[in-house]
């Protein structure tokens, strides 16, 4: 977990402290009871919080109260912008998951209610730069393309699979790929996030609508929302340069398919946990989302299901992260 103690607050807790005992002082000079002398209890932030909101503390001590909470509010919310910055949060809702009959392939019925907590989510795909940082941190994860002695390394093995695509491999314009869905993973609880659900992940793509696609029922205008088969020129778009859905979101349709958290079943649907479902504990394979670059547009439905369990060069991801485990951590992190 990343720690939030930054230099900024330490110099804000070390202010606070001293226009605290600067407080004290006046108190004493003015003759004012020993109701905010600080006694050898008050060592800790804790306890001088604790003091100057206890009743025993002298009114002056009160102007440092509201002045501290103030200032601790701003940081808080300071906080939470870098720590959710590119997010979108999602609100906790019931959100219609699956197709109507008829509409969409087997897997995806029926059309049901499923209620989700709050959650942050990416607005764009992973991009590879992003994705390196965390392999040059970590030593591990690397995507198949640079593997060491792996048969598609772009310099040093023998399978071409990626070569085709080395001008966009490492940049921040274009997504990840070549990853398995345990580099998805670790990726994600390296950033202090996780991999959306399936059920987060589709309700946040249908943005609140029932329609086929985010945008339309029909296949038009896809090609302002989506890089696809039709118009990719065989290989992932730039990330973001096509219209978002009405959260926010970028590229939820098509670019590279996303690895979401759960396991595939192609029963999840039938009798579907209706509180924020986690998948199944086990499976084969886990799901992926959206379709991609290379896929035809119905790939690319909001509510179609696809699975896959290896690495391949349209399949990337984005991360999630909880709105009350971010809201927590963060009041941990003040006294
Ligand atoms: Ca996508
Ligand atoms: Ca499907």
């Amino acid at each position: 977990m990343k720690k939030f103690t930054t230099f900024a607050s330490i110099i804000f807790l070390c202010a606070n402290i001293i226009f605290f005992f600067s407080q004290v002082k006046k108190s004493k000079k003015n003759g004012e009871p020993e109701a905010c002398s600080a006694d050898n209890s008050l060592k800790s932030p804790n306890n001088i919080l604790s003091y100057i909101s206890s009743k025993n503390a002298a009114p002056s001590c009160k102007t440092c109260l509201t002045s501290v909470k103030k200032l601790i509010e701003k940081d808080k919310s300071k906080i939470l912008g870098e720590a959710t910055a590119n997010m979108i949060l999602i609100p906790a809702k019931e959100y219609l998951i699956g197709s109507q009959r008829d509409l969409g392939e087997s897997d995806e019925y029926p059309l049901h209610k499923v209620q989700l907590d709050a959650f942050y989510l990416d607005k764009y795909e992973v991009n590879a730069a992003a994705y390196l940082k965390f392999v040059e941190a970590s030593g591990a994860g690397y995507p198949e393309w640079i593997k060491p002695n792996g048969i598609f390394n772009i310099d040093t093995g023998n399978d071409n699979y990626y070569k085709r695509l080395s001008h966009i491999l490492k940049s921040p314009q274009y997504p990840i790929i070549g990853i398995t869905w345990k580099n998805a993973n670790d990726y994600c609880q390296w950033a202090n996030k996780r991999l959306p659900t399936e059920a987060e992940w589709e309700a946040a793509a249908k943005a609140n609508t029932q329609t086929i696609y985010s945008f339309a029922d029909k296949n038009e205008p896809a090609e302002d929302y989506a890089w696809f088969k039709l118009n990719s020129n065989n290989m992932p778009g730039i990330i973001g340069q096509k219209k978002s859905n009405a959260f926010g979101l970028y590229d939820m349709h098509g670019n590279v398919w996303e690895w979401v958290n759960d396991f595939y079943d192609k029963k999840a649907y039938e009798s579907p946990i209706t509180v924020n479902p986690q998948g199944p504990d086990y499976g084969r394979d886990h799901i992926i989302r959206g379709g991609s670059w290379d896929s035809d547009i119905n790939s690319c439905r909001s509510a179609n299901r696809a699975r896959y369990s290896k690495t391949s060069d349209d399949i990337g991801f984005r991360c999630a992260l909880s709105e009350t485990k971010i809201r927590n951590e963060i009041k941990s992190k003040f006294y």
